[in-house]
This record gives C-alpha cells, sequence and structure tokens, in this order.
C-alpha cells in the first residue's frame, strides 16, 4: 500500500500480533515457527486498517482496536492456510513463498490454522474492561465468529467446493464472493464501530453495505488482477485461475465487463460511506486501493 499513509495502522497491527504470537523457542516449536511463517508473510493488512479506520472516527479506544484488528489478521492469516490446502484450493505458493503445507507439511498447516483462530478468539476475550465494555467485546466476538462460520466464510468456501467444475450463474458467483470475502471484510468495519460502542442502526446498516460493496470490489479486482498482472507481482502464477477453471468475474462475462462490475461496486459502496456522514479521506483512499492495487 505504497504512497498511502497506512504505514502506522500496518506496523501497529504487527506490533500486537508480534507480542501475542506464542515464541517460536517454546515448544511446540514446528506449530509456532509456522504460526509466524503465515502471519508475517508480506500481507496487505487490508482488513485490520479498516477497523482502526473506522473505530477511530468513533473514538475508539486504540489498545483495544489493536487486539480486535490482530485477531481479524489472524483469522484471515487461518482462512488463508486452509484455503491453500490439497483438499480445498491445492495452491503451493501464497505471497510468492512457498504455502504453509508446502513449507512445513499438511497436518502442520491444518494445526497452524486451528491455533491461529484459537489465538483470535483468545486475543478477543483478553480485552481489558478499561479499554472497551462488556457488551461491546461479546457483540464483537459474536459478530465475528457469525460472519466467518458456516452461514459465513467457511460456508462461502464450501459452497465454492460444490460448485467447482459446474455450470455457475453470475448471480450465484456473486454470492460465494458475499460470503467468501464480503463478510470478513464487513464484520471488520463493523468491529470498528462496535469498539466505540457505536449502536446507530442506520450507520451500521449503511456501514454493513459498504463493507458488501467494497468486498465484492475486493474479490473481482482479485478475479482481474489474476488474469493482468504478472506472476511476480501477483505471488501466484499468472491466469491460474483459468488454468484451474475456477469461475471467476471474467470468466463468466469477460474481462471488460468484470471491470464494468467492479467499477460499480465500488461506487455503490461510495453511496453509502458517503450516507455515514463519517470523515471519509483515508477511507476513500483505502477503497481506491482496493481496486487500482497490481496484488
Ligand atoms: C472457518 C473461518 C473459516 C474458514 C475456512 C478456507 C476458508 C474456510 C475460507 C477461505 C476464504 C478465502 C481465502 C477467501 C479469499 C479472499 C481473498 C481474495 C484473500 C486475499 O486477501 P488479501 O489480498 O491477502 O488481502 P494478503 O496477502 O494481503 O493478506
Amino acid at each position: 500500500m505504497d504512497g498511502i499513509a497506512f504505514a502506522d495502522y500496518q506496523s501497529s497491527v504487527n506490533q500486537t500480533l508480534e507480542h501475542s504470537l506464542p515464541p517460536i523457542h517454546k515448544a511446540p516449536y514446528e506449530l509456532h515457527k509456522a504460526m509466524r511463517y503465515v502471519v508475517f508473510n508480506g500481507g496487505k493488512r487490508i482488513r485490520s486498517v479498516l477497523t482502526y479506520l473506522i473505530g477511530e472516527t468513533f473514538g475508539a479506544d486504540k489498545n483495544a482496536l489493536d487486539k480486535i484488528c490482530a485477531a481479524i489478521e489472524l483469522i484471515h492469516a487461518f482462512s488463508l492456510v486452509h484455503d491453500d490446502l490439497p483438499a480445498i484450493d491445492n495452491d503451493d505458493l501464497r505471497r510468492g513463498k512457498p504455502a504453509c503445507h508446502i513449507a512445513f507439511s499438511e497436518a502442520t498447516a491444518i494445526l497452524t490454522g486451528d491455533a491461529l483462530l484459537a489465538l483470535a478468539f483468545e486475543l478477543l476475550a483478553s480485552i481489558d474492561r478499561k479499554q472497551l465494555s462488556a457488551e461491546a467485546n461479546l457483540e464483537i466476538i459474536h459478530l465475528l465468529s457469525h460472519y466467518i462460520g458456516s452461514r459465513g466464510m467457511a460456508g462461502g468456501e464450501m459452497l465454492d467446493i460444490a460448485l467447482k467444475d459446474h455450470a455457475i450463474t453470475l448471480n450465484k458467483l456473486s454470492y460465494i464472493y458475499k460470503l467468501k470475502t464480503s463478510y470478513l471484510i464487513c464484520a471488520s468495519i463493523l468491529a470498528g464501530a462496535l469498539s466505540a460502542d457505536c449502536h446507530d442502526k442506520i450507520v451500521l446498516n449503511d456501514l454493513e453495505q459498504f463493507g458488501l460493496y467494497i468486498g465484492l470490489a475486493f474479490q473481482i479486482h482479485d478475479d482481474i488482477i489474476g488474469l493482468e498482472s504478472d506472476t511476480q507481482t501477483l505471488g501466484k502464477p499468472q491466469g491460474s485461475d483459468t488454468i484451474n477453471h475456477k469461475p471467476t468475474y471474467p470468466a463468466l462475462i469477460g474481462l471488460a465487463n468484470a471491470k464494468i462490475k467492479e467499477k460499480e461496486c465500488y461506487e455503490k459502496a461510495m453511496q453509502y460511506l458517503q450516507k455515514t456522514h463519517l470523515q471519509m479521506d483515508k477511507l476513500v483512499a483505502l477503497s481506491d486501493y482496493v481496486i487500482c492495487r497490481a496484488a
């Protein structure tokens, strides 16, 4: 995210992750090494930057935000490790480096994902009562667990697997993208608002819609750069979705129409963001980055 002032947020979440992850000199060494390998592997931290930006706007406590953001990045890292497994997407490369099951072993990768997910909720449950009310803390735990479970990210991944090699409509693909990608982005945004005890239903609804649309734009852009960016920039083979016969927006409606859909989602996202009357400069800059990034 060069050129945009997000380095402070990335460094805050990285520091919290550094303190929260078990050290590699503590047993089980291999598991702790793998957990750190996948968390400090060059991720952009988009989801946690969203949480920081929204949380700050509403006046949330910085220490509480640090833990919530670290938990979100742990959940995200967990989902990528399991997504790359031979039984799911069978990807050998992640962020240009060997995927966890290649660098370690398949069993280690499964346990690494499990341990990251457990640590995320341990972190959320450890937030100081002076930094976050018990009600808000519980709401955030409820929100995140709901958005990543069978009616969210895990459910989206299940549908994705079930539909492999089957004909699929654009509506169905959008639904899968909503569950598997937009929901964690949405949860990151709403967690930022809840961390400041925001309970304004209209604002929360507008933020949710912003998250759903920017999440869909993010995933469509992921499809587009999968075709257009080179292998080195992507950190995985260029055109791998096509080679693996994965249904994507460009595969279903062509590259030019996919770009139009992405722009429409971005514009819808901006309309909902404007409705919230929040301090928007950085959120707009981050949203612009989401649809302009090369990797
Ligand atoms: C039970 C929570 C749970 C999950 C298991 C495997 C799985 C189900 C879900 C995977 C969902 C997934 C990997 C969606 C793809 C989203 C996507 C495009 C991720 C890439 O995000 P970036 O570009 O990654 O933000 P970096 O590398 O920057 O962190």
